[in-house]
C-alpha cells in the first residue's frame, strides 16, 4: 500500500535552504519513519531526489507529461503553500492586491510548461472549423507556430479546454488565480525578491523574461516563442511577460474572503475575466510584478493576450 502524501510545508518562491529550513521546524518534534518521509518528499520536491508520490496516474513534479501528441506539455505543480498578494509596502502595488493571504495547494494540478502556442491552437481551430478574427492568422508582427497563440478570448480559450478533455478523457481548465500565482512565484535564481519572479533588476528581467524593458535588450521586440527564456524552479516558462495569461476567476476588489485551497473564487465581476503575468509590450515595475492583476472582458481579443492551461491530477 502507498503510504499517504505527507503534508510538508515549503514556501513558495522556494529553493533548496526553504525546503531544508522547514524540514527542520517540521520534524524539531517528530522522529522515525513519518520524519524521513517529509524529507525525501521535500527533496523530491526541489529536484534533488525522485520518489513516487502516490498519484493515481504516473505524474509526479518536475516531470513534463503530455496526454496526446497535440497537447500542451504539462507539468505537476508540488503540494505546499505561498502567501497570496503583495505587501503593503511593494512599489507600484495596487489595492487589489492585498490582503496577503495563505494559500495551500495539494499537489493536485498541472500547469501548461508553456503558454498554449499558435500551433496547439491552429490544431483546435481546424479541427473544429472554428471562426477566428483574421489577426489569429495575420497578426501586425513576425511569428511563427511556436508563437504563443493570440488574437483569442476567453471564451476561444474555455472552448479549446473544453476540446482538450473531451480528446484525452482528463480534466483540462484554465487555472484558478491562486494556482498561477502559486506557478509564477516559483522563483529560479534562490535569493531574488520574493515578489517577483525574477527580481527588480533590469538585466535580470531581461534575461529571464520577454518584456519592453527599455534599458536592456532581451532579444524580441514582440511575442518570442514559447521557452525561449529560462524555466523556474517548477519547471514553467515565460509566467512573467510575453503574453498575458486568461485566468478563470472574475476580478474582485481586493482579497478579503478569497478561498485558501487554491480553488477558483466564486464571485467579483465577471463581465471581466483576470488575466496576469504581463506581456512583451509591458515595463517595469507595474505590470511585470507577479503579484499584479489585471483584467480583460470575456469577448476581447488582442495581440497581447494568450493563456495556458491547467489539469487536474487524481491523487
Ligand atoms: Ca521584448
Ligand atoms: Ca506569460
Amino acid at each position: 500500500m502507498t503510504p499517504a502524501l505527507p503534508q510538508f510545508i515549503v514556501t513558495s518562491p522556494l529553493d533548496q535552504m526553504d525546503v531544508v529550513d522547514r524540514f527542520d521546524y517540521n520534524c524539531r518534534s517528530q522522529k522515525g519513519f513519518g520524519c524521513m518521509w517529509r524529507l525525501l518528499a521535500a527533496l523530491s520536491a526541489v529536484g534533488l531526489c525522485s520518489i513516487e508520490l502516490g498519484y493515481a496516474e504516473e505524474i509526479s513534479p518536475g516531470k513534463p507529461f503530455r496526454d496526446c501528441p497535440q497537447c500542451p506539455e504539462m507539468v505537476l505543480l508540488p503540494p505546499g503553500w505561498f502567501s497570496m498578494g503583495s505587501p503593503e509596502t511593494e512599489a507600484s502595488r495596487q489595492r487589489d492586491e492585498g490582503p496577503k493571504h495563505n494559500v495551500v495547494m495539494q499537489g493536485n494540478v498541472a500547469l501548461g510548461k508553456f503558454e498554449v502556442t499558435h500551433h496547439e491552437f491552429l490544431a483546435f481551430v481546424t479541427e473544429t472549423n472554428r471562426k477566428m478574427e483574421p489577426c489569429f492568422f495575420d497578426p501586425i508582427f513576425p511569428r511563427n507556430g511556436k508563437h504563443p497563440a493570440i488574437c483569442l478570448t476567453w471564451h476561444d480559450a474555455q472552448d479549446y479546454v473544453a476540446w482538450l478533455s473531451k480528446k484525452t478523457g482528463h480534466h483540462y481548465r484554465l487555472p484558478s488565480e491562486a494556482e498561477w500565482e502559486f506557478g509564477a512565484r516559483a522563483r529560479r535564481v534562490p535569493g531574488t525578491y520574493q515578489h517577483l519572479e525574477f527580481g527588480v533588476d533590469s538585466q535580470d528581467m531581461c534575461s529571464n523574461a520577454n518584456t519592453s524593458i527599455k534599458d536592456c535588450d532581451d532579444g524580441f521586440a514582440n511575442t518570442a516563442p514559447v521557452g525561449s527564456f529560462p524555466p523556474n524552479v517548477f519547471g514553467l516558462h515565460d509566467t512573467i511577460g510575453n503574453v498575458w495569461e486568461f485566468i478563470e476567476d472574475c476580478p474582485t476588489a481586493n482579497y478579503e474572503g478569497a478561498p485558501a485551497d487554491g480553488s477558483v473564487w466564486k464571485g467579483g465581476d465577471c463581465s471581466k475575466r483576470v488575466i496576469r503575468g504581463a506581456g512583451w509590450i509591458n515595463f517595469l515595475p507595474d505590470h511585470l510584478r507577479v503579484s499584479n492583476r489585471g483584467w480583460l472582458g470575456p469577448k476581447m481579443s488582442d495581440v497581447m493576450t494568450g493563456f495556458r492551461v491547467a489539469r487536474t491530477v487524481k491523487k
